[in-house]
């Protein structure tokens, strides 16, 4: 799938959302795989001055609803393959006036052509609503202005030396951060080309490197082991490419090892999150260092600062990473009290994130404040599975945690106190089915008599992870 600036659709799909009497600043959700729809649809809504909110394709019932009340959307591109889970709750959502199908529907849909004038939206206008999961078990709306990701494509196509002449190779789902501000922004802004894969397919990825026309390929971990095993099973090895890019999860340094023998290159880890886009990158020339993320992208910056005393930390010191940039969001959407926690007044971001930076500059991601599951670069907050799983007949108590896990770097465990001794871990994984996403339900089910809690009654995860 050839990925070319859809300009004509673009504006085509910015009219018909105009003809269906959606104004500025409505909200319009992409629950679609990835293709040209997408990415005309994501064009065509910010032409139109309407604001994206991108839906994870994997989502269930109980997650669309939340994100698509949360953000009042009035109109949702979708395609057949997802279509039949949000009619499970079009009727419990009065504000989502019009669900538009791509194929025949979006035809009709870009017939209802309405006014339009060429009227860019401006920099500190809203552009995307990005969901991110929450501590409390809802996921809160990132609110991304279109000054905050235009600042994030500047610096990243600046670090990474991205031209016209790039071929990016896409396999990332284009709703998260990594394959739409990253991949699709610095495409379109640096006028590139990418081949856009509907999803990552180790095999295709191969021959597709192997084929010689990609310049660039960005992926999460996972993606790196699969293609080290692919490599591995494979006697041809594809020849030299400009840029391989890991990030939203760590890149073990065994794999980066393994990769530059495999593959003879070195590949550039960064970090971001959905609430800043791109934060830090190892350099385009000069050391790339396994088990690092590198230093702050032009533009920005970033440090490390006490968990408790938040006082500014020096080198080699283990603390929280802050950082503060013209790409940093704009606050989390109706949650004052949640962008109050997390953005100081002086513009410092607090990551959730635990590190330390060397003499020379290089950031390394230790661990997290937060308490978050990273399972193959989705993020898992386990408080959004207790809750469902707390409603599963039988389970009396349960407390979930993240496990090492080979292919995935962490996995989804639950640990449960049941009331009913016939229950079987089998079940307990069933019950989530029409709630949450595939990459959310537990791999891993234990029954234990108690949950460890400390004097105050809180779950202590440290315990509950090492007696899994
Ligand atoms: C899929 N499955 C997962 C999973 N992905 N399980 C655990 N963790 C995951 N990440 C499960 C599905 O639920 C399904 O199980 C089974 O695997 C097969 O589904 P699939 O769709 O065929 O999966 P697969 O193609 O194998 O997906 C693996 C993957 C994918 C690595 C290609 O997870 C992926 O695209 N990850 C990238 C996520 C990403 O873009 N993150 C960036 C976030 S932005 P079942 O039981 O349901 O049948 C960010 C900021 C930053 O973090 O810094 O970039
Ligand atoms: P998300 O909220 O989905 O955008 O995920 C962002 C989180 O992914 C960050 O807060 C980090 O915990 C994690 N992350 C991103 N890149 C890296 C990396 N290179 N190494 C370790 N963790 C990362």
């Amino acid at each position: 799938m050839e990925l070319r600036a859809p300009a004509r659709t673009g504006r085509g799909f910015a009219r018909a959302l105009r003809g269906s009497g959606l104004s500025r600043g409505d909200r319009v959700a992409l629950f679609l795989g990835n293709s040209p729809d997408f990415l005309a649809a994501y064009l065509g809504t910010h032409l139109a001055g309407a604001v994206v909110v991108p839906v994870n394709t994997a989502y269930k019932r109980t997650e669309l609803r939340h994100i698509f009340e949360d953000a009042g959307v009035r109109l949702c591109l979708t395609d057949g393959e997802r279509r039949p889970e949000l009619a499970g709750v079009r009727g419990d959502l009065p504000e989502l006036e019009t669900v538009v199908e791509v194929g025949e529907d979006l035809e009709v849909f870009l017939k209802r052509a309405g006014p339009y004038e060429r009227e860019l939206p401006g920099g500190d206008d809203l552009a995307t609503i990005a969901y991110t999961s929450g501590t409390t078990g809802r996921s809160k709306g990132a609110m991304l202005l279109h000054r905050n990701l235009v600042a994030n494509v500047r610096a990243v196509c600046e670090a990474w030396r991205w031209t016209p002449e790039d071929r990016l190779l896409l396999t990332l789902p284009l709703f998260h951060t990594h394959g739409l501000t990253v991949g699709a922004h610095g495409t379109l802004f640096t006028g590139a080309s990418a081949e856009l894969h509907r999803r990552f397919d180790a095999g295709r990825v191969y021959d597709a490197l192997l084929a010689g026309e990609t310049t660039m390929f960005f992926g999460v971990p996972t993606m790196y082991a699969r293609l080290l095993r692919e490599a591995r099973a494979r006697d041809e090895r594809p020849g030299p490419l400009r840029l391989y890019v890991a990030g939203s999860a760590p890149l073990s340094p065994g794999a980066f090892a393994e990769f530059e023998e495999l593959f003879g290159e070195r590949i550039l880890e960064r970090y971001g999150m959905t609430e800043t886009g791109m934060n830090l990158t190892n350099p385009y020339h000069g050391e790339r260092r396994p088990g690092t993320v590198g230093g702050p992208f032009p533009g920005q910056e970033a440090r490390i600062v006490g968990v408790k005393s938040r006082e500014v930390l020096g080198p080699e010191e283990v603390g929280e990473i802050e950082v503060r940039g013209p790409h940093v969001f704009a606050g989390y959407w109706r949650r004052p009290d949640a962008t109050e926690e997390s953005l100081g007044a002086d513009g410092w971001f607090r990551t959730g994130d635990l590190g330390s930076v060397s003499e020379d500059g290089y950031y390394t991601i230790t661990g997290r404040a937060k308490e978050l599951i990273i399972s193959g670069g989705y993020n898992v907050y386990p408080r959004e599975v207790e809750e469902v799983l707390e409603g599963c007949p039988g389970v009396a108590e349960v407390a979930v945690v993240g496990l090492p896990d080979e292919e995935y770097g962490e996995k989804v465990a639950a640990a449960v106190v049941r009331d009913d001794p016939a229950l079987e871990a089998e079940a307990v994984v069933h019950f989530c089915r029409g709630d949450l996403a595939g990459y959310k339900r537990p791999r891993e089910v234990v029954f234990v008599d108690e949950l460890p809690r400390n004097a105050l009654g809180k779950v202590q995860k440290h315990l509950v992870r090492e007696g899994s």
